[in-house]
């Protein structure tokens, strides 16, 4: 790992919310991912599963956290499972935690080996009425392979068809979706990390780059600030292209006169930050796209606003829908009869902006987090309106990510990111 030791004290308040919520006699597992394999002996990095690194801060393959509040003998209660490790493991692939580093990281006393896994867990399952399974529940998934979860529960089914089924996601979207203050902290260094990147790019853009060139560019400022890299598969789209919403290709050459539309950011100790900006390739803005950004800008600052305790998100969006309408009328872009005319069920904005303007994030860029009940403090949002122009060969999308107050504005932590057309002008030609 790159990334500093966590206060593990993170990790013992989330377990504490999880159990607050769970049955009488229930027991709760949560599985590592797998490590993928892509062809021979090649696998893909590690990755660990957002809600056992939540639940333990345990950052490694094949451990399982068992949480078991009812348990008859008190260590019991919390158990987390690491694979033995030996001196052939430490000189191949390097150490893997102890016993006692795997009670360090995560404050767990109790911890065994992966291999007296389905004796231990036996000899629980016979105390518990419940146990719960972790399945993705996710409004975005769209999931094909079969995780070491998946796995678990199937074999779980058939070793104790007698036991009752709950589900852990409920729980937690509820708990994942309220950041606590050491969580915000690893966001915040996040998202200083991608601003190290982007002012960085603002001196190395200019007509003839390549994409790629700039994708370099960001990965070697985030590596060198201790990320593992990007937070998610990063877009630089020049042109036209910012129009494709998921362009990733990232192969083509910058073009004078052309935006480029960067939604690029770095993850750090498995939290994501998600940035969005635009810049002119030259350094100047003409004045069409100074327009159009400022739009975009307005629409943002607008919507951050918003973003307050009781806010329902469905709300939210029509309402920015509402703002983003006005500023298309100011644009050009529509006309009164394209609203008077308007199919309420996909308003004329949408020709230009057809994607939402926020969503949760923290450990998942994408977080969990819920979305049909009022906004609560310390909740965190991406705000990203984008207005998007084929015929003009030009999208523009801005976008910081925002902590909801008690009361007030919400707390930007991408405040220090470079966003002002004066600003990212000055910066590109200095
Ligand atoms: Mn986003």
């Amino acid at each position: 790992m790159k990334y500093f030791p966590i206060d593990r004290n993170l990790f013992i308040k989330n377990r504490k919310k999880f159990m607050a919520q769970m049955k009488p006699k229930s027991i709760a597992v949560f599985n590592s991912n797998d490590i993928y394999p892509i062809g021979a002996d090649s696998t893909m990095p590690f990755e660990q599963a957002r809600d056992i690194f939540y639940l333990s801060g345990a950052d490694q393959e094949e451990t399982i956290l068992v949480l078991f509040p009812d348990a008859l003998d008190k260590k019991n209660r919390e158990i987390l499972f690491v694979r033995e490790t030996n001196e052939h493991i430490a000189v191949w692939e390097g150490a893997k935690l102890t016993k006692e580093q795997a009670t360090a990281v995560s404050g767990i006393e109790t911890v065994y080996w992966l291999t007296d896994f389905d004796k231990v867990f036996f000899d629980l399952m016979t105390e518990a009425d419940t146990i719960y399974f972790n399945t993705n529940e996710h409004y975005r998934q769209a999931v094909e392979t079969q995780t070491r979860e998946d796995r678990f529960i199937q074999k779980c089914k058939q070793d104790f068809p007698a036991h009752q089924w709950a589900k852990s996601n409920t729980i937690l979207q509820q708990i994942r979706g309220v950041k606590e203050p050491e969580e915000i902290a690893l966001m915040q260094t996040a998202c200083d990390i991608t601003e190290k990147g982007f002012r960085r790019i603002l001196g190395f853009v200019k007509p003839g780059v390549w994409e790629y060139e700039m994708e370099a560019e960001f990965l070697h400022e985030f590596v060198r600030n201790r990320s593992k890299g990007f937070a998610y598969t990063p877009i630089i789209a020049s042109g036209a292209n910012a129009n494709v919403l998921h362009y990733v290709e990232n192969n083509q050459q910058v073009k004078d006169g052309d935006m480029i539309l960067m939604d690029l950011a770095a993850e750090y100790a498995n939290y994501s930050s998600d940035l969005t900006r635009t810049i002119p390739a030259n350094g100047r803005f003409t004045d069409r796209q100074k327009a159009v950004y400022s739009a975009v800008l307005r629409v943002k600052d607008q919507a951050t606003k918003m973003l307050v305790p009781g806010t329902l998100w469905a709300e939210y969006h029509k309402e920015v829908g509402k703002i983003m309408t006005s500023e298309l009328l100011g644009l050009g872009l529509l006309d009164k009869a394209d609203v008077q005319n308007e199919d309420p069920k996909w308003p004329a904005y949408k020709k230009y902006f057809m994607h939402g303007t926020s969503h949760h994030i923290g450990l998942d860029t994408h977080d969990y987090g819920a979305l049909k009940t009022p906004m609560k403090a310390n909740m965190v949002f991406t705000v990203e309106p984008g207005i998007y122009i084929p015929k003009e060969g030009m999208g523009i999308r801005l976008e910081d990510d925002v902590v909801i107050q008690e009361k007030g504005e919400p707390f930007n932590l991408m405040r220090n990111i470079p966003i002002e057309i004066e600003e990212i002008e000055e910066l590109m030609n200095t």
